[in-house]
């Protein structure tokens, strides 16, 4: 397979509902879709990068540029075997994985339509026909409106639900939530909002049988995590500070987590996540797949992802119409009553890709040959 042509392109969706973490709220996305071409034949990423560099370090702008300068020169025109090539011409920039993620999940995607495959075979997936969802519930106004949106996500189904702590919004939220609601799997994600010192606080948390506690120390730390673990009973769940199956690795050793979230794009993608799932796994410890406030390509990708043996906690992975109105893909990813998303039998990522809609919201447009 040789890469003819990469084609970037940057969408602004407008969210149904804003979305509020501890490091701020979110009302649209600009999101960079990648297009890569072969033989005819169109694979498709999406980068999850946010509109600020406030998650990790990446956001569209910078990612548009890595993308053009760094990341498609090296893999176009390269004859390459498989989509597993594409990491490696990668690895020599530092950081910036969600935009090497967007790329390499687009050769995948390519590779997977060229042999006429759904791309959850073609990586290696298809433990279950059924992904598990959760729904990850942003910081509200108040806490009424937390529980009615509690209320109506349980209704349509999910399976379980996270919500957003910081401090301020934690431990007395997260017991109004356990009064209401005392039967439901429920975790809390901190995105990195505490400390060690926080330690005694967070310990409050214990007494509320969470699935775990995601993130709550820095987004780079590993260290300070262990130490918070020793002290807790509630797993921790490590996101920002996993960024490679080498993290893991060590994030484990030192019995930092009791659980991982890959996300695709953090980790770089497919390649890296695979390896990732299967550290874990190796160590018994479960996986979930995160999501990034995707629009369809990313989540179709999400999907696929989740199909590995070791993702059997529910993930972030949710219906499109939870976050658009419209989405790019079609149909949009939808529910079943039991809180599952069906996993797609057409080739590539399984859904079609709305051009018409596409075009329409498109603010720019680079093609790199
Ligand atoms: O359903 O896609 C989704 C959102 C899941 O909570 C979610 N993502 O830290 O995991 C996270 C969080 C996030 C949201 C991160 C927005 C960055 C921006």
């Amino acid at each position: 397979m040789k890469l003819e042509k990469v084609i970037l392109r940057q969408i602004r969706m407008p969210l149904v509902h804003f979305f509020e973490t501890s490091f701020g709220r979110t009302t649209a996305r600009d999101i960079i879709l990648v297009e890569v071409l072969a033989g005819g034949v169109s694979g498709w990423g999406e980068v999850t990068a946010g509109e600020n560099p406030f998650y990790n370090e990446e956001w569209t702008a910078s990612a548009w540029l890595i993308l053009r300068d760094y990341v498609a020169p090296p893999v176009l025109g390269r004859n390459l075997e498989s989509a597993q090539d594409v990491a490696p011409l990668v690895a020599h920039i530092r950081g910036h994985q969600m935009a090497r993620g967007g790329l390499e999940a687009a050769v995948w995607d390519l590779e997977a339509r060229q042999a006429g495959r759904p791309l959850w075979q073609h990586i290696g997936g298809g433990a279950r026909r059924e992904i598990p969802c959760g729904v990850s519930i942003g910081i509200q106004d108040s806490v009424p409106q937390l529980l009615d949106k509690i209320e109506r996500e349980l209704a349509e189904g999910y399976q379980r639900i996270k919500i957003k702590i910081k401090p301020g919004w934690d431990v007395d939220v997260v017991r109004q939530v356990r009064e209401r609601f005392p039967g439901i799997k429920l975790m809390a994600d901190a995105n990195s909002a505490y400390t060690l010192a926080d330690a005694e606080h967070l310990r409050r948390l214990d007494d509320f049988y969470l699935m775990m506690i995601e993130q709550p120390l820095s987004h780079d730390d590993i260290i300070d995590h262990a130490q918070l673990q020793s002290r807790l009973q509630t797993p921790i769940c490590l996101d920002e500070c996993i960024r490679s199956a080498h993290h893991a690795e060590q994030a484990i050793r030192l019995r930092a987590c009791g659980i991982i979230n890959i996300k695709l794009g953090r980790v770089g993608g497919f390649r890296e996540a695979r390896r990732l799932h299967d550290v874990a796994q190796a160590a018994g410890i479960p996986v979930w797949c995160g999501g990034m406030l995707e629009a369809g390509v990313g989540r179709a990708h999400n999907v696929a992802l989740a199909t590995l043996p070791n993702f059997v906690l529910p993930g972030d992975v949710s219906a499109s119409k939870r976050y658009w109105a419209r989405d790019i893909i079609s149909p949009p990813v939808e529910t079943t009553a039991q809180g599952t998303i069906a996993v797609r039998d057409e080739p590539g990522f399984g859904y079609e890709l709305d051009h018409e809609f596409i075009r329409r919201i498109t603010v720019r447009e680079e093609s790199i040959a």
